[in-house]
């Protein structure tokens, strides 16, 4: 995992350089928005079941997915779907704090998709569910901590593949 500390560093580090104008700038970037990322992950923590619910019932609720058939009738599956949402929330949250996709990459993409095409899971669903995640979020933390957490949630939709 990476944060957008280590990439900055790492890329002079490449160089043999000292950090130039554009890396400190990014780095400046990163400490100004520090306290917008602590304050919103707190939120977003406090009120993730909250956040998952409403999402839930805005995408996927009384549709065919929650019918016999679909893929998210039994409790079993209506379960791994609430967790799957979680397991999004919060990893994009701990993006969001550093700053760097790389743990979506290592933690939750890989491998994902083929998991969901295996098994018959939705993914133009689980994408819509994801996207009203995003906007249950924005109306939570305001429109600038929403839009760095959009960062990461369109980043694990692109990895699923949409
Ligand atoms: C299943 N979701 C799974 C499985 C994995 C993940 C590995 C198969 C194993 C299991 O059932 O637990 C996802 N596991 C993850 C991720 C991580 C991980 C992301 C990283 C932390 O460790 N079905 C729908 C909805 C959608 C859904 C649209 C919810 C948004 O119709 C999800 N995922 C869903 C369902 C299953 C599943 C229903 C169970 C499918 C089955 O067993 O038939």
């Amino acid at each position: 995992m990476q944060d957008a500390i280590t990439n900055v560093i790492n890329q002079s580090d490449v160089q043999g350089l000292y950090l130039d104008t554009n890396a400190m700038g990014r780095l400046e970037q990163y400490f100004t928005s520090g306290e917008l990322r602590v304050r919103a992950a707190t939120t977003i923590s406090a009120n993730s079941a909250a956040i998952i619910s409403d999402a839930v019932s805005k995408a996927l609720l009384y549709s065919d997915i929650t019918r016999p058939g679909g893929n998210m009738y039994t409790t079993r599956r209506y379960a791994a779907c609430i967790r799957d949402m979680d397991y999004y929330l919060r990893y994009a949250t701990y993006a969001m704090l550093a700053g760097d996709t790389s743990i979506l990459d290592e933690r939750v993409l890989n491998g994902l998709k083929e998991t969901y095409n295996s098994l018959g899971v939705p993914i133009g669903a689980t994408v819509q569910a994801i996207q009203a995640m995003k906007e249950a979020t924005a109306s939570l933390v305001g429109a600038d901590a929403g839009r760095e957490m959009a960062v990461y949630l369109d980043y694990i939709c692109s990895g699923l593949g949409n």
